[in-house]
């Protein structure tokens, strides 16, 4: 494998020339914002095999990749998800129940029962909707870094794909028009080495996934995906570099989808498990807290807090999200015309719902 940049050492000190140096809170509240991830991915992995919500997309083993990346963004930039990235919408601070609402489709969704299960969005922090059509984010990333530009606003795009996505037309286009117009956009890579069940081998015949961006005029980085602080590191260099009119940068995270690509996925019938198992010994929820506990930061008490803390949270907002009835039938004409058409009007009498 090519060197991929890491930070965190495996008894957990740190490589000094790259540490960046997180506050103890913003070191926390990255761990946390992992844990939370981890455990909901097993919560909602069950709620669907219970038929309590439609469909869920884990991102168990790339925890790091996800929140490492969302973390080093700033308030005002902008969070374009591809559809593993709860945990990126939750540390900017997305209530656990709009999450859970959107899951059901319930009265309650922010997105009112319209979207495909899984698809949700967080307007208020600056996250896009999910896009389920793989790399048409990208474009769309480009385009609100563009805007940005236009605007002369100082901010910058993270956009998150996988490394199945870099086989698609719009991923060249967005590298291409980001190459050429210095967009502020930072493309996160999450190569988790399978799309579905397509190995990273049959998806390019390139070396690595960071190369690519050479061929587009700006720098990529390759960094280990199971490292939260190498994760985060690049990204904040490269988004700092973006709102600095650098231009883009392209981050491919070496990390690895331990789990099912999604709740209807059985990965047991095309990949090893000796694979699986030594990928899983480099679980980044373990590396970061060893690195946490040799800060003199954690500890088993703090630990079994947590995870009691955030599953009580978890519950709560089942419990709360599973209260809402579901959505009014007019919510299948509202928001779309600001004058409704006569033809809509007519089926929504029909319908027997009275308009708003
Ligand atoms: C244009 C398009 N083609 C095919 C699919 C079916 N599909 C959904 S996810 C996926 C794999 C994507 O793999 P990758 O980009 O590596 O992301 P990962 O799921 O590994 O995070 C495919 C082929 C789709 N959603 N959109
Ligand atoms: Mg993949």
């Amino acid at each position: 494998m090519v060197d991929a940049l890491r930070v965190i050492r495996d008894d957990g000190s740190t490589d000094p020339r790259l540490d960046p140096k997180l506050p103890e809170k913003e070191a926390l509240r990255l761990y946390r914002g992992m844990c939370l991830q981890r455990i909901l991915d097993s919560r909602m992995l069950a709620l669907q095999r219970q038929g309590r919500i439609g469909f869920y997309g884990p991102s168990l083993g790339q925890e790091a990749a996800i929140v490492g990346g969302a973390i080093a963004m700033q308030p005002d930039d902008w969070i374009v998800p591809q559809y593993r990235e709860p945990g990126a919408a939750l540390v900017r601070g997305m209530p656990l129940k709009d999450l859970l609402c959107q899951l059901i489709g319930n009265s309650e969704d922010p997105v009112h029962g319209r979207q495909m299960p899984c698809h949700y969005v967080y307007r208020k922090g600056n996250y896009l909707s999910i896009s389920s059509p793989v790399g048409t984010q990208l474009p769309h990333a480009v385009g609100i870094a563009w805007a940005m530009r236009l605007r002369r606003e100082a901010h910058a795009v993270l956009v998150f794909f996988g490394d199945g996505a870099t086989s698609t037309a719009d991923f060249h286009s967005a590298m291409n028009f980001a190459g050429v117009f210095r967009a502020p956009v930072v493309f996160l890579c999450n190569n988790n080495q399978w799309a579905i069940s397509v190995p990273v081998a049959k998806q390019t015949a390139s070396g690595t996934l960071a190369e690519k961006a050479a061929a587009y005029g700006f720098d990529g980085i390759r960094v280990d995906g199971m490292d939260a602080l190498a994760v985060y590191r690049a990204t904040r260099e490269a988004a700092d570099r973006a709102r600095d009119s650098g231009g883009p940068t392209m981050v491919e995270a070496v990390t690895y989808r331990l789990g099912p690509h999604s709740s209807s996925d059985d990965p047991s019938r095309y990949r090893d498990e000796p694979e699986v198992a030594s990928w899983r010994a480099r679980d980044p929820l373990v590396r970061f807290r060893r690195y946490l506990e040799h800060a003199g930061l954690w500890d088993d008490a703090q630990e079994a807090r947590l995870e009691q803390e955030i599953g009580d949270e978890i519950t709560h907002a089942v419990q709360e999200a599973e209260r809402a009835g579901p959505p009014s039938p007019d919510t299948l004409f509202t928001d779309v015309y600001a004058q409704m058409p006569g033809s809509l009007r007519e089926q929504m009498q029909g319908l027997g719902v009275r308009g708003r």
